[in-house]
């Protein structure tokens, strides 16, 4: 009987990569599979979201007599208690929670990762149903295994990364991570409730025709940015322009087509903010990670993203990110 097993799934291909690296002791893709484990239960309810009436608001008990946890609340929760769980991580850091979370008991003090998260980034856009999703960020923790990590195990440059990816709840769900061997995409196949591989070895076209800014803050922004903005809507023969210009307003969403289709992604400072209004930790070194692992690159208009040595769980960046040539047009204007 002739068996065509073209899909491999999530648990498959990390374990195949174990294979390949006989030194990885196999934390790493376990802890990659808990993330895969707590974004299936958080795709179910971001699936129901748009029934909220019918299952309760938050704050509310529902026909099952269950309390109704505000979206990204009940995704903080799954993707703690999973990782809290697993044998791989040691603590959390999330944008949900003031500070980090040290996982102190025997097990997970032994633990040797660290992960920070975004666990529903875009929530407000649940209501409209535009996409929305989840970011992640794993470190190799720098204090000893075998005692509680401290706040220095969370604050590591972007460039220490050993995994990031993120999550899109959108018209399919998508995992996409990156490690240093490289970027790849899984699906989630409700049908068997497995991450399925479905975009192998992602790479960022080095030139593209999308670029992604919220128009609004136009005047607000630095002069070399709005000129790059004005560049993008100007017929050049040398860039390709005029480009399309493309924004959700859901940074996972908007990353995600740029990676795979080519363009470039901003959210610059502003006069009243001028650290503009992403995480670093949580959002802008993650995505740095995964494009720069792609053939893309990332900065916060000054130096590289993920050279930034943070000094505060939730600082903020400015953001530029995408194909690498178009990056280099950017930088030619700030
Ligand atoms: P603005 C969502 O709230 C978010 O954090 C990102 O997902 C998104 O890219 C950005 O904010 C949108 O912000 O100010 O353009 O609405």
């Amino acid at each position: 009987m002739n068996f065509n097993r073209q899909i491999q799934t999530l648990d498959e291909f990390t374990i195949q990569q174990l294979r390949d690296f006989p030194e990885a002791t196999g934390e790493l893709s376990h802890l990659l599979r808990n993330i895969g484990l707590a974004a299936k239960r958080v795709n179910v309810e971001v699936n129901k979201a748009g029934l909220v009436d019918i299952l309760g608001d938050a704050g509310t008990i529902n026909v099952q007599g269950e309390e109704v946890k505000k979206l990204d609340v009940f995704a903080n929760d799954q993707f703690t208690r999973v990782l809290h769980h697993g044998i791989a991580c040691a603590g959390i850091a999330s944008e949900e929670l003031d500070d980090f979370v040290a996982f102190d008991d025997a097990k997970s003090i032994n633990s040797k990762y660290v992960c920070l998260f975004d666990p529903l980034d875009g929530s407000a856009n649940i209501d409209v149903n535009v996409s929305i999703g989840t970011i992640f960020s794993v470190y190799r923790r720098v204090t000893p295994v075998g005692t509680v990590v401290t706040r220095e195990d969370f604050l590591q440059p972007g460039n220490q990364q050993v995994a990031a990816g993120y999550v899109v709840y959108g018209s399919s769900t998508m995992m996409v991570y990156a490690t240093r061997r490289g970027v790849n995409g899984f699906t989630l196949d409700p049908s068997i409730g497995e991450w399925t591989l479905s975009h192998p070895d992602i790479t960022c076209p080095d030139k593209g025709r999308i670029y992604s800014v919220n128009h609004g803050n136009f005047f607000k922004y630095d002069e070399g940015v709005r000129n790059y903005i004005t560049a993008c809507q100007q017929k050049d023969k040398t860039n390709g322009g005029p480009y399309t210009q493309r924004y959700i307003g859901s940074m996972v969403s908007d990353v995600h087509r740029n990676l795979i289709k080519g363009g470039i992604f901003m959210y610059p400072g502003t006069t009243g903010k001028p650290n503009g209004k992403l995480r670093l930790l949580y959002e802008c070194n993650p995505f740095a990670f995964i494009v720069t692992k792609a053939g893309g690159r990332a900065t916060n208009g000054t130096i590289p993203t993920l050279d930034v040595i943070p000094t505060e769980l939730h600082q903020r960046s400015p953001f530029f990110v995408g194909s690498s040539r178009m990056m280099d047009e950017l930088e030619t204007y700030l």
